[in-house]
């Protein structure tokens, strides 16, 4: 079953049964993220139909998404630019922490903000024709969408450091290897597989899709000590939930999927 909702010309939703598929569709200005764009994509995430179990984030025509929109990059006091950044914050912060686990579908261009954008999802897959960069460090500038504390976690501080120094831009291979994206497709293929991948998720039991969107980021954190203590509290809660129960009874009665290789 599908239904579409637009927002504006900058947004689009689209509910495929349990998966809603986030459309970004300013093709002709390669996505770039505008402030209306952003506050759009924040209200989205708060507001999810109930029945998605899971998203996908994908970009309309040759590019995923340019980054900031270089054009409204006017002059802002510190103050002003403070509170710009801290509103890409909190939209971004939907995403990662928001009421299902998104996965990017990464194609041309995941640039800038589009790279922050992406390193705020919790799965990206990336075409063969998709190319990362921060040119941020050209353009004069600083990420200001949580860029310097969610891509470090994905490829080290040392490579971010030189993407933004000498705007060094890593195509879909290396983008692969170095842990910008966790799957490589052929070029055209990426929504494809994002969308496969969001299926199975949705699929998952709330409780585990919870303990790893909530938990798990958190936990890595924290000290071991602290660390296995939370470990130990989301666990009891995932394991008394009732669905997990009749999980695991299926598989008991030959009734569940056994792990094989794919
Ligand atoms: C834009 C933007 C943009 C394209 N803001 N308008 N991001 C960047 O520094 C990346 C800038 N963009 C590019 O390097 C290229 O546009 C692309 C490699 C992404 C695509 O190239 P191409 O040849 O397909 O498109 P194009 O001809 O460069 O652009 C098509 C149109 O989109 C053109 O407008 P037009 O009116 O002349 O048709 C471009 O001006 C427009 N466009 N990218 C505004 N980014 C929270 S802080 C985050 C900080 C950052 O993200 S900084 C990095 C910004």
């Amino acid at each position: 079953m599908t239904s579409q909702q637009t927002t504006g010309d900058h947004l689009r939703l689209e509910m495929r049964g349990a998966v809603a598929v986030i459309h970004l569709t300013r093709p002709a200005k390669r996505n770039a993220l505008n402030d209306a764009l952003i506050a759009l994509l924040r209200n989205m995430f708060e507001q999810l139909p109930p029945e998605a179990r899971a998203a996908v984030i994908a970009g309309e025509g040759e590019h995923f998404c340019a980054g900031l929109d270089l054009s409204e990059l006017k002059d802002r006091d510190s103050s002003q630019g403070l509170h710009h950044s801290r509103m890409w914050h909190s939209a971004l912060e939907r995403v990662q922490f928001g009421p299902v686990p998104v996965v990017a579908a990464l194609h041309g261009a995941v640039v800038g903000g589009g790279l922050e954008l992406a390193s705020a999802c919790h799965i990206r897959v990336a075409d063969e024709s998709a190319f990362f960069a921060l040119p941020e460090g050209s353009r004069g500038i600083f990420v200001g969408g949580g860029g310097s504390v969610r891509i470090p976690k994905l490829i080290g501080v040392a490579r971010m450091t030189d993407m933004m120094l000498t705007g060094r831009v890593y195509n879909a291979q290396d983008g692969e290897r170095i842990g910008l994206a966790q799957y490589l497709v052929p070029a055209g293929q990426a929504f494809d597989k994002a969308f496969e991948l969001a299926s199975r998720i949705a699929g998952n039991a709330p409780m585990t899709n919870y303990a790893l969107m909530h938990a798990l980021p958190r936990i890595a954190e924290q000290s071991a000590d602290h660390g296995l203590f939370s470990e130990s509290m989301m666990a009891a809660i995932a394991q008394s939930a009732p669905e997990a129960k009749e999980r695991v009874r299926a598989f008991l009665e030959g009734k569940a999927a056994k792990v094989k290789k794919d």
